[in-house]
């Protein structure tokens, strides 16, 4: 009995969240085995535009007990007020260590849900049921940047609109602090005129324009641009550059990076580098 009413408060809980600035739907051929709830966090770990992680609650509907060994794929598109869709990076989604049915993701959004903006559709399939939800996503606020582009002539695509470019977006991807100034970054190809995204690291296969990096760098200066301190590729995307010096905690400050691809400079407005297009800013607030 004491089970029962533990389970229907778990379900009533679930509910809750999936209800909480989202709809869920299920498409499925025959009778659902899954039931899927989005989780996203609140507080600090709130959605919104830039690095954002949430979890899927997955039970099993015939007994509501968590589904666990499971491998769900998510699929994110924004279908914006102007009539253009597009979708945005997706780090992973893997099951949680800590809680059973629990699946832990981590997403990078381009842009914020709303009024004037659009609405963000997000698609999990598990084992062939797909379920549907609306999350919401807050802007960014304050004065840290969550992203920023670098690109060049390599990234240039040629398509019935004319030339466009699919640029590569540099995400922070977690805090900095003063004590241990790493600055780390998340960084994706767009491709397909946004409507796909590949994590860019040493390796990594693009397929618009088609080819391998073969050489990645990643540098950045929290002196103006003096010194440059070389970054590390931590594979996937992720980039770390450790070492950054003259960071004070709760001190706004702007870092610059550098990046180069297969020998390629990258730039903020795709061009020949030559002053300030050489690098991004990243104005950040240490810990
Ligand atoms: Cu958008």
């Amino acid at each position: 009995m004491k089970r029962n009413i533990l389970a229907a408060c778990f379900i009533l809980m679930a509910l809750i969240a999936a209800g909480c600035g989202s709809s869920s739907s299920s498409s499925t051929s025959s009778t659902p085995v899954y039931t899927v709830a989005y989780v996203p966090g609140t507080g600090m770990n709130a959605p919104v535009q830039g690095k954002t992680t949430f979890q899927l609650m997955i039970t099993k509907q015939s007994d509501g007990s968590a589904a666990t060994g499971l491998t769900p794929t998510v699929s994110l598109l924004m279908h914006m007020e102007n009539g253009m869709n597009h979708a945005t990076p997706i780090d992973s989604v893997k099951e949680s260590m800590a809680t059973p049915g629990a699946y832990d993701c981590s997403v990078y959004y381009l842009m914020a849900s709303g009024p004037g903006m659009g609405t963000w559709e997000m698609k999990v399939t598990v084992a062939g049921e797909t379920t549907t939800f609306n999350p919401d996503v807050a802007m960014a606020m304050g004065t840290e940047t969550v992203k920023a582009t670098l690109y060049g002539p390599d990234d240039i695509v040629s398509g019935m609109s004319g030339t466009s470019y699919n640029k590569y977006y540099l995400f922070r991807d977690g805090m900095i602090s003063a004590a241990m100034p790493s600055l780390k970054l998340f960084i994706s190809h767009s491709e397909s005129s946004l409507m796909e995204f590949k994590s860019a690291s040493a390796g990594s296969v693009m397929s618009s324009p088609t080819g391998t990096i073969t050489q990645m760098s990643v540098e950045a200066s929290s002196d103006g641009g003096t010194t440059w301190i070389s970054g590390t590729d931590n594979a996937n995307g992720h980039w770390s550059v450790p070492g950054l010096t003259g960071l004070v905690s709760g001190q706004s400050t702007t870092i610059l990076v550098k990046m180069s691809v297969n020998s390629q400079d990258k730039t903020t407005d795709g061009k020949t580098p030559s002053g300030t297009n050489e690098y991004a800013s990243f104005s950040v607030t240490p810990q």
